[in-house]
């Protein structure tokens, strides 16, 4: 067993940091006050490969693992988890559905656009009503000649309105069937779809979160992921991948948190002394610096049995559970550390629990991960 980065990990994180430091730190704050997303930042990522890296090369990807895609995101969320959530939900869920499940014609047609950043994808499964019960979900397709007509809304979808195409999941049989739904691709421009921002975010502000809207929208066949009613089990296969990012994501939140406080802690002067120099503080670093290391033993191993096509069911929500509270419990000791100027946006740490929140809830709360984890080990 490995515990070191291999030589592509290494390269990647270095890539991302150079790209960080360059494109992400001297902006993220404005991004953050203004709930921006920055499309052209997103569309320099894929430049760079960030956009398809796990898509094989032949589909214009990286061709890399999920090691090479956790390394990167862990990278991005010490900077800027919004941007980090962006970057996951893009590849994992959009880009991951037209790839694991799509036929060659849809691959084709879509990847090489979605892993050069030329496509912005987003991915619907929630609704309004129906976020962590999915299987209730309400927007339906209903067959027409060789289209499918769709009506309804998704809802909290990531880049849903810069995203230039979507995979919806969709119910075309009945209500609580496990083969009554079906994932279709809806490009921006059908007639009948529209998406509409959704502001005023605790965190990851610089992620565009959108309702997206079918008012009749006509969908060739050709548009139907896989067969009809097998979209359920298919957007729960994409979460257990997703899961990992957002894992990833997590540990890198909690990184950022926990070395912002390394070094406040050594700067930072109380009763004559650096405050790392008191139990209070060094014990809260210990916990923090434990917790981490824990949260990526148990992301790496989600990603390698996602590398080795292993059932992960469990371990993806193992990581994904762990490494979400850990990065809240995290940002929460980096505001507690840094005291005043930690409650402050002159100081990273309340943004990075901000940030942190969120990744207890997206792609399955914590209570959600529990009762997929439950299931698993009991059954
Ligand atoms: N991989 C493949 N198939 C799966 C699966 C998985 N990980 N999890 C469930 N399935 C299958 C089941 O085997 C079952 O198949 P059959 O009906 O043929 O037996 C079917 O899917 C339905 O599963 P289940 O009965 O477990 O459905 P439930 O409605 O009870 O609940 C949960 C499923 C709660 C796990 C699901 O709704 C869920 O993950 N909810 C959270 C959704 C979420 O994460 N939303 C956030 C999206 S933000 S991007």
């Amino acid at each position: 067993m490995n515990f070191s980065l291999n030589e592509n990990q290494t390269m990647i994180a270095q890539m991302v940091r150079d790209f960080a430091e360059k494109e992400i730190k001297p902006f993220y704050k404005q991004w953050d006050a203004d709930e921006h997303f920055p499309v052209d930042t997103m569309k320099k990522m894929g430049e760079l490969g960030l956009l398809g890296i796990f898509i094989p090369e032949e589909y214009g990807g990286s061709g890399f693992t999920y090691f090479e895609y956790a390394t990167a995101l862990m990278e991005l969320g010490k900077v800027c988890g919004g941007i980090g959530l962006s970057v996951a939900a893009h590849n994992s869920l959009c880009t991951g559905h037209i790839y694991y499940h799509g036929n060659e014609a849809q691959k084709k047609k879509y990847l090489p656009k979605l892993a050069s950043g030329e496509f912005i994808g987003a991915w619907g499964l929630t609704e309004a009503n129906t976020g962590s019960d999915a299987m209730r979900m309400q927007t339906t397709a209903v067959k027409d000649g060789n289209d499918w007509v769709i009506n309804g809304a998704k809802n909290w979808i990531t880049h849903g309105l810069s995203g230039d195409i979507s995979v919806i999941l969709v119910r075309t049989g009945e209500l609580l069937d496990s083969n009554g739904i079906t994932a279709f691709i809806i490009e921006k421009d059908m007639p009948g779809f529209s998406a509409v921002k959704i502001k005023d975010k605790l965190g990851v502000r610089a992620s565009e979160t959108a309702e997206l809207i079918f008012d009749n929208v006509r969908v060739p066949q050709e548009n139907v992921i896989g067969n009809i009613g097998d979209g359920f089990k298919q957007a729960m296969q994409i979460l257990d991948g997703g899961r990992v990012s957002i894992a990833s994501l997590s540990c890198g939140i909690a990184r950022g948190a926990y070395e912002s406080s390394v070094k406040y802690a050594k700067e930072r002067e109380q009763f004559g002394h650096p405050i790392a120099q008191f139990q209070a503080i060094a014990f809260k670093l210990a916990d923090m610096k434990t917790q981490l290391e824990a949260a990526e033993l148990l992301t790496f191993q989600a990603a390698y049995r996602k590398n080795e096509k292993l059932h992960m069911t469990k371990e993806g929500a193992f990581a994904k559970y762990f490494a979400s509270e850990v990065s809240v419990k995290c940002g929460n000791e980096a505001v507690q550390i840094m005291g005043g100027y930690g409650y402050t946006k002159e100081y990273p740490a309340e943004k990075f629990l901000r940030d942190a929140k969120l990744m207890t809830i997206g792609e399955g709360t914590s209570e959600i991960q529990k009762l997929v984890i439950s299931r698993e080990i009991l059954k």
